[in-house]
């Protein structure tokens, strides 16, 4: 059989067919009728929105995979180099209308859909959300790929097929509890499960060492367990560009079907026990951001995925060449965060142990091979690894980072003499009672490009948190501020909006976002300006409704909506903005709200299963709703609702419906944030702080148009270290505070109970609070009087919310991509 396909590859003169897969209105309908009928086995006319969506989906992807097959040749006929993007993370919602849009079929389907007598929202609506991440690092993730496959870049996306995708959040009696995400229970259309490769991975055992044929002592690591690795993947098309990438996913399954040694010892249970634990791997998510855990699961998904993963790439390498001379020509990893930075000495083991490289070699391929990027600045996420773990489950591994560790400190050591402390502070082994491997030590040292995701985060990588390695390795920091994809976070949820741009300018913003600049010569348009206040209102009627259907509140769709979404952290401040409601309530009950915009603040967020103060957080909006929804004294002039299950399809309604975004962060924490930029894309504006990439947005959108308040970064780290103010002076100085902070004491929402909160008040009232709430309450609530005098002046708002938009061409993904492709990776986008 393998002679004979052999020499049908070989064989020039079988020529496969290349007529493209129709895409009329026509050829899509028969095409979802010919997959509801031989695949799925239904009766089109007795079919429901469902199985519509289904079928629909698979004809979509029946389109994607000719382009898939050509792009993929592509890259072999031309030699390119090639890019692979390691995530833990790729949160990508739902995929059926972004496919459609790059596909440029929309009109299409939507004919094809209505001729079978359905609705496509309706049909897209059956989709259910891949949440394959926790928040921003994972949809950062998921915005690359549709860059880089808009961009034509020889790039692949490489994780893991989580079963369980990011828990599914429900709230009762104002409560955060977790369901499981089983997102695969229906099966998924838009992967390819591969029966090939497949990759053996191996965990535990022990080193051994060997003379090879040249005489050398060589390490081989044996009587390991192994598991093995299956591939999925998952198509990404470009936009209207006929390039589809690949974003391969691995799961774990048991190296053989049973152990047969338990099994004929008897132990048929344990037998299937360690089946079943060998694919616990891929089982589920890890659900804590910004909160390492250190599980040892954890460390065997990173392995896992990056093992398999690297098999495929020096697999790949090796059908053109025969030497590693041209590896780092042929091949560039970006680590996202260091979660998986154990590639580092995976990719030393092979060269090493399996290729029979010296180390010298070996060391210059991977540092050129890697470039890492780091998403935080909060100590508590930096990852570590307990030496005993890491040498029990990866002994190879321990053993390559020592060696890695030793020959970095002889370094250290003839750059500063005699300096104890400065080894101390460098080496990635970090010694005391507990022995750990610091991972983000290991990434610095093994990749030749470190990049934050926002100027300011770049700044404080080098200057805060590792200012020793900046200046050992100065030239190795670099930065490159995030971004979103406009094909998603406007196209795609915005239809009218992107209409009216596209009336105006054309449609080559898209692809070019800084042609939204032409925008600005439309804010004396009157009919245009209409048009805008329109669309945002007909916006946030459908969330309305959308409140409506999950928390049964009412609310107005003239009112100022003012939103935070983002994962629920104490660095995050969802709880300043609380604070404020709670003010603007005691206003309202006063009879001092005259003349104040009437708002509707929306939340939504999930909090880490474990993180229980994130939890009380959560309650006390909640309550905080319970309390001013239901009193009769406050009218329309104020709701609070907390949307459930916050997730990339819920993001879809509620960006196109802000009038103000939060983004208030304590300056110096937040990375980057790319919500912030969703929502000023979609015309709101924002209420921040100095932190992350906000003070890039006011850069690009001018002073005016943006309301900044609060410390910086820098005097935050003043406050924290001098205190010159503490949060009781700062109540006894203002008496709004002071109220605020003493119905929260006296139980006003939480029925009386003055226990429920105290948490929250104790940590607002600590002198140590790091993050320094009531140090900018008072310059937070000023500024919300500033938003609601402007929300009462509906031209001048419209025209801020124009010029955002009109400035956010920086933010496009298609940008921060250009910069990793030409700056880290070495590949010119064409
Ligand atoms: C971001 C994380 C993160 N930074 C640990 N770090 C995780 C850390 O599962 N874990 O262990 C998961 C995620 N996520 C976010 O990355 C930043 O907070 C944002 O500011 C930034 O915009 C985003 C993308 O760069
Ligand atoms: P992979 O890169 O080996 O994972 O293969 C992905 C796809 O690339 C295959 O399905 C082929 O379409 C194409 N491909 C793989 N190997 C070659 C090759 O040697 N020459 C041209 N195309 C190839």
């Amino acid at each position: 059989v393998l002679e004979k396909i052999e020499k049908r590859n070989n064989n020039e003169s079988v020529t496969w067919p290349s007529a493209p897969y129709p895409s009329t209105a026509e050829a899509i309908k028969l095409n979802i009728i010919h997959h509801l009928m031989s695949f799925q086995g239904r009766d089109p006319e007795r079919s429901g929105a469902r199985d519509v969506y289904k079928a629909l989906a698979y004809t979509i992807r029946d389109l994607m995979v000719q382009k898939w097959i050509s792009t993929q040749k592509t890259f072999y006929a031309k030699k390119k180099k090639r890019v692979y993007y390691l995530s833990l993370e790729f949160l990508i919602g739902r995929s059926l209308g972004n496919s459609i849009t790059n596909l440029g079929i929309t009109q299409d389907v939507k004919q094809a859909v209505e001729a079978l007598g359905f609705d496509i929202d309706e049909v897209r609506d059956q989709e259910e959300d891949a949440a394959l991440g926790n928040g921003g690092l994972g949809r950062l993730a998921a915005c690359f790929m549709d860059s880089i496959a808009t961009l034509k870049i020889p790039a692949y996306g490489y994780g893991i097929r989580y079963e369980y995708g990011l828990f599914f959040q429900q709230l009762v009696d104002g409560y955060q509890v977790e369901g499981p995400d089983n997102w695969l229970q229906n099966g998924t259309p838009w992967e390819f499960e591969r029966s090939l490769p497949l990759f053996k991975i191996q965990f535990f055992g022990n080193v051994t060492s060997y003379q090879d044929e040249n005489g050398r002592y060589r390490a081989r690591w044996v009587n390991t367990k192994d598991v093995m690795a299956k591939a999925s993947d998952i198509m990404i098309p470009g936009y209207k560009n006929d390039h589809v990438i690949n974003m391969r996913l691995w799961s774990a399954f048991s190296s053989r079907e049973l152990d047969l040694g338990d099994f004929s010892r008897g132990d048929y249970i344990g037998a299937v026990e360690s089946k079943v634990s060998s694919e616990t791997i891929s089982k589920v998510l890890y659900p804590p951001d910004h909160n390492y855990a250190g599980q040892e699961l954890r460390l065997k998904q990173q392995y896992f995925f990056v093992a398999a993963t690297f098999q495929d790439i020096m697999r790949r390498y090796k059908k053109k060449h025969v030497t590693f001379d041209q590896f780092t020509d042929r091949v560039a990893v970006q680590l996202n965060d260091t979660h998986p930075s154990i590639a580092i000495p995976e990719l030393m083991r092979l060269l090493l142990d399996i290729e029979g490289l010296s180390w010298e070699q070996a060391w210059k391929i991977t540092v050129n091979t890697f470039g890492y990027t780091n998403h935080t600045l909060m100590p508590e996420a930096l990852e570590r690894w307990p030496v005993e773990m890491m040498g029990r489950v990866l002994p190879r591994h321990l053993q390559i980072i020592y060696e890695i560790n030793q020959r970095f400190l002889n370094e250290v050591a003839e750059r500063y003499p005699g300096n104890q402390q400065k080894l101390r502070q460098m080496s990635i082994i970090e010694e005391g009672p507990v022995k750990m491997v610091r991972m983000a030590h290991l990434a610095i040292i093994g990749s030749h490009s470190v990049n934050g995701v926002a100027e300011l985060h770049s700044q404080l990588l080098k200057n805060r948190i590792f200012p020793d390695f900046h200046n050992f390795y100065p030239g190795r920091f670099n930065s490159k501020t995030n971004g979103i994809t406009p094909r998603r976070w406007l196209l795609d949820i915005n239809e009218s909006l992107a209409g009216l741009i596209s009336s105006r300018i054309g449609d080559r913003w898209v692809t070019d976002l800084d042609q939204l600049r032409g925008l600005e010569k439309f804010l004396d348009d009157e009919e245009f300006c209409t048009g805008w206040r329109e669309i945002k209102y007909a916006n946030k009627k459908r969330l309305a409704g959308y409140i409506k259907t999950k928390c049964g509140v009412v609310v107005d769709p003239s009112t100022m909506f003012d939103i935070q979404v983002k994962r629920i952290h104490e660095y995050k401040r969802q709880l300043l903005n609380a604070l404020h409601l709670i003010n603007l309530y005691q206003r309202i009950i006063r009879g001092e709200a005259q003349g104040r915009a009437p708002r509707t603040a929306v939340f939504a967020g999930k909090a880490a299963p474990s993180y229980w103060r994130a939890k009380l957080i959560i309650k006390l909006i909640t309550s905080i709703g319970e309390v001013v929804n239901n009193d009769p004294r406050v009218k329309d002039r104020l709701k609070v609702v907390f949307l459930p299950n916050y997730n990339v399809s819920q993001a879809e309604i509620v960006m196109p419906a802000a009038d103000l975004s939060e983004q208030i962060s304590t300056a110096g924490t937040e990375a980057s944030g790319t919500g912030n930029m969703k929502f000023a894309l979609n015309g709101a504006l924002t209420i921040g702080t100095l932190d992350g990439a906000n003070i890039e947005i006011r850069e690009e959108v001018g002073e005016e148009n943006i309301f900044i308040f609060g410390l910086s970064a820098e005097e935050a780290e003043f406050e924290r270290k001098n205190c010159s103010r503490t949060p009781r002076q700062v109540c006894r100085e203002n008496e709004s505070i002071n109220n605020i902070m003493a119905a929260l004491r006296s139980g006003s929402f939480s029925g009386g109970n003055t226990e429920l909160f105290k948490p929250l008040v104790d940590s607002l009232m600590d002198e140590n609070d790091p993050y320094l709430l009531l140090l900018d309450l008072e310059s937070y609530i000023d500024c919300q009087n500033r938003v609601s005098d402007a929300f009462l002046q509906p031209e001048k708002w419209t025209r801020k919310a124009i010029l955002n938009v009109a400035r956010m061409g920086k933010f496009s993904t298609d940008r921060t991509i250009r910069e990793y492709s030409e700056k880290i990776w070495g590949i010119p986008v064409e």
